[in-house]
């Protein structure tokens, strides 16, 4: 008796040393804004203004402000929608190219105040940030630096009317705001002339007074635009990315840098990628039956939020100011194409058997647990790392999830992933390159009790905090 519980100490001082001892990160990190914001996966994006009514994409900043009057604007209806869908935060264009602000901007005079919409006294940031608050949802804004309307555009008196503009959405007044869209369209103004944006000017300006907004454009700084507006990232998806010396529009980092990423790059501007459930960025009646299906939905998702991006899904509002039933009703149904895809990990319940980790607490069980801050690490060489699943019974799947705990940096290269056949030799079944903060790799259907993982190259041990088998079904 005595002699076991001494032979207990010094194991249990080892079990001490272990418990603080954690794997080291591996090059750059996302700041904890940048984590959380990739955590919401999914959020709406609204484009409305003076285009919805005059039915042009690009307004050309010569409309009367009174061809905004939208009969019925329901921000709330917005909110409601989103939520239902399962998105966490709201992108409203603010500000279009066409420079007409939703919202009473003491910076301009082409704005709500101008218009007949609720007599002058109406404020579209307004609504939308007491809508998303009660709905629980983020709130996020698209201020073009492109305006086609300011008389000063084209000088230097409007990069620092612009920043005026920034700080004043961004001072608090429509609460926090989660990240900030700046575009790349660059183009002339009323007097010809193209402007030389300062963008150092403008970052300092939103995160001097809003540090934790996530910048988003074709360089960063916060995330990346993706290269295209299908709504897809890259197969191989780095959230890393040499942003020095590319600026946005003209600029911008080469076409597969923004889809992919650059592996060994400097900063960690992670990809975002927008899309239209409709042709257009803006409503149009003529469109109403072009809505994008589920099954279309439902690939931009495995292509976007399955290949380590965040979506950004443009829903845009008709001239009554809400959703249209078309719109809304298909997203209701891509939610509910989610649900039945991805509402049981059908890895649930598994064995987990891995070729090394990073000390006891740092085992493969923790892939299973829904938690995304407890992790398996391989030990620290073991950057071929391998980890079988071992389901208590067979089962059909053919979708494999991957998570990375990306606080400690993306890592991984490549990875196999295989079954036993009737032998029980391992047969390769899908194979992946990188991971990041989440991977939904498809293959076609396979029934089975064991499947295996094999990363054939990681830049660092693998740190993976999630693991999942589903099933697609189609519509
Ligand atoms: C682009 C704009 O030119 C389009 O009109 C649209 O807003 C798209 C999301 O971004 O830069």
């Amino acid at each position: 008796m005595k002699g076991s519980r001494l032979a207990l100490l010094p194991l249990a001082g080892l079990l001490a040393l272990s418990c603080t001892k954690a794997p080291a990160p591996c090059g750059p990190v996302p700041t904890p804004a940048q984590l959380e914001w990739q955590k919401m996966e999914m959020n709406l994006f609204v484009h409305f203004g003076p285009n919805t009514f005059s039915g042009r994409e690009w307004g050309l900043g010569t409309e009367p402000e009174d061809l905004f009057n939208p009969s019925d604007l329901d921000c709330s209806q917005w909110a409601d929608i989103a939520g239902r869908a399962g998105m966490k935060g709201i992108i409203l264009t603010a500000k279009h190219h066409d420079g007409f602000c939703l919202w009473p901007s003491p910076e301009s005079s082409h704005t709500v105040r101008q218009s007949r919409w609720r007599d002058g006294k109406g404020d579209v940031l307004r609504d939308l940030s007491e809508a998303c608050a009660r709905a629980g949802l983020k709130m996020g804004v698209y201020i073009s630096p492109w305006d086609r309307n300011d008389p000063s555009y084209g000088t230097p008196d409007y990069n620092e009317k612009y920043a005026r503009t920034l700080r004043s959405v961004h001072d608090g007044r429509y609460g926090v705001l989660f990240e900030q869209w700046f575009d790349g369209a660059c183009g002339e103004g009323p007097n010809g002339k193209v402007q030389e944006y300062d963008w150092p000017l403008f970052h300092r300006s939103i995160l001097s007074l809003n540090p934790g907004a996530v910048l988003f454009s074709d360089a960063g700084p916060g995330c990346r635009w993706v290269g295209n507006e299908r709504g897809y990232a890259g197969e191989t998806n780095w959230s890393t990315l040499n942003a020095d010396g590319f600026t946005p529009g003209a600029g911008a980092p080469p076409e597969r840098s923004l889809s992919e990423g650059d592996e060994d790059g400097q900063y960690w501007i992670p990809a975002e990628a927008d899309v239209s459930i409709r042709p257009g960025w803006f409503w149009r009646e003529s469109e109403n039956d072009k809505v994008k299906s589920v099954d279309e939905l439902m690939d931009i998702y495995l292509g976007s939020v399955g290949r380590n991006a965040v979506l950004l899904l443009n829903v845009p509002p008709d001239t009554t100011g809400r959703i249209h039933p078309v719109d809304s009703a298909r997203l209701m149904e891509f939610r509910e194409r989610l649900d039945l895809v991805f509402g049981k990990n059908l890895a649930e319940g598994a064995g987990v058997e891995t070729s090394s980790s990073f000390g006891v607490r740092f085992h493969g069980r923790n892939m299973l647990d829904g938690r995304y801050d407890r992790f398996w690490a391989a030990a620290e060489r073991d950057t071929c790392a391998t980890f079988e699943l071992i389901l208590p019974e067979e089962r059909l799947f053919s979708i494999l999830e991957l998570k990375e705990y990306i606080p400690l940096g993306q890592r991984i290269r490549s990875f196999v992933v295989e079954i036993p056949d009737g032998d029980g030799e391992w047969r390769t079944v899908a194979q992946g390159t990188t991971v990041g903060y989440r991977r939904l790799l498809t293959f076609p259907p396979v029934s089975g009790r064991r499947l295996r993982v094999r990363i054939l190259s990681s830049k660092a041990a693998p740190v993976l905090c999630g693991v999942g088998l589903y099933h697609a079904m189609d519509g």
